[in-house]
């Protein structure tokens, strides 16, 4: 009997004894398997968050680019300064070029086309009460004689005038082959003239009135319509005779009372042909 319970006893030490073995075992294997699988989880939330806020956030708002925004803005209204005075340059230069382009106005009575349209004083409408009326020329007649030349001419049709007062007014003729300049520039002040009825006569033999540039006989008659005749003679004109084909005849009458007043002109442009003596042009 007691050989029995010795026995149980000593297997019941055994299994205590196996029992202890097997817990110690297992308990080796699940702590670790535990552990390390804690800290993985651990360190994958960790690194999350990080990488998240500081990959979005800084660089968002960095290049949302305040300052580029800004820098834009400032460089906008420079190029509108630069475009507006760009402009207002350009407005300038613009204004400075035509003005330097443009042409002085006409100066009547100097015997140049002062502005370049091709009609000199009293043949361009800036000299006259309106644009130049028509000239009916009844006789032309250029005769060469060196430097200078005789002249004969009678022409009508004149602009009427409310009466022939010479006394108050300056006779003008001027004369230009085809296309060029005139050759002849004459003028005859009032003063000059005799008036008698409806009648002014301008005689000057000795060529003492330099401005009629060589005409040394001038009438002015006052047709019954109330238009003007006009007849003229030069021995000796101041102008040598081109060969040309065609004459731009001018006459004006322009006022002593008032300098300013328009001027009544008329223009004609004439064909004209060698005559029989040489180097002498005329009407056909
Ligand atoms: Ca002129
Ligand atoms: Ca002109």
């Amino acid at each position: 009997m007691v050989a029995l319970v010795s026995a149980l006893v000593w297997l019941a030490s055994l299994g205590s004894l196996a029992h202890a073995g097997g817990v110690t075992t297992t308990t080796t294997t699940t702590l670790p398997s535990t552990t390390s699988t804690t800290l993985v989880t651990t360190t994958t939330s960790t690194t999350i968050p990080p990488s998240t806020t500081s990959t979005t956030v800084p660089p968002t708002t960095t290049s949302t680019t305040v300052p580029p925004s800004t820098t834009s803005t400032t460089t906008t209204t420079s190029s509108s300064s630069s475009t507006s005075s760009s402009t207002s340059s350009s407005s300038s230069s613009s204004t400075s070029t035509t003005s330097s382009t443009l042409p002085p106005p006409e100066e009547c009575g100097n015997c140049l086309d002062d502005d370049g349209d091709g009609l000199t004083d009293f043949e361009d409408a800036d000299c006259c009460e309106t644009p130049p009326g028509t000239l009916t020329v009844e006789r032309l007649t250029l005769l060469p004689i060196g430097a200078v030349s005789r002249i004969e001419l009678a022409a009508s049709s004149l602009p009427a005038v409310p009466s022939l007062v010479p006394s108050t007014q300056t006779l003008i003729v001027q004369l230009a082959p085809d296309d060029a300049t005139p050759i002849l520039c004459a003028s005859v002040d009032a003063l000059h003239f005799r008036t008698k009825r409806d009648r002014a006569t301008f005689v000057d033999r000795s060529g003492g009135v330099p401005s009629a540039r060589g005409i040394t006989n001038a009438r002015l008659q006052r047709l019954g319509t109330g238009l003007l005749r006009l007849t003229l003679r030069g021995a000796r004109a101041g102008f040598h005779t081109p060969a040309a084909e065609q004459f731009r005849v001018a006459v004006a009458l322009r006022s002593l009372v008032t300098p300013g007043a328009p001027v009544r002109c008329v223009t004609r442009t004439v064909d004209v042909v060698p005559g029989k003596k040489g180097g002498s042009l005329e009407l056909p």
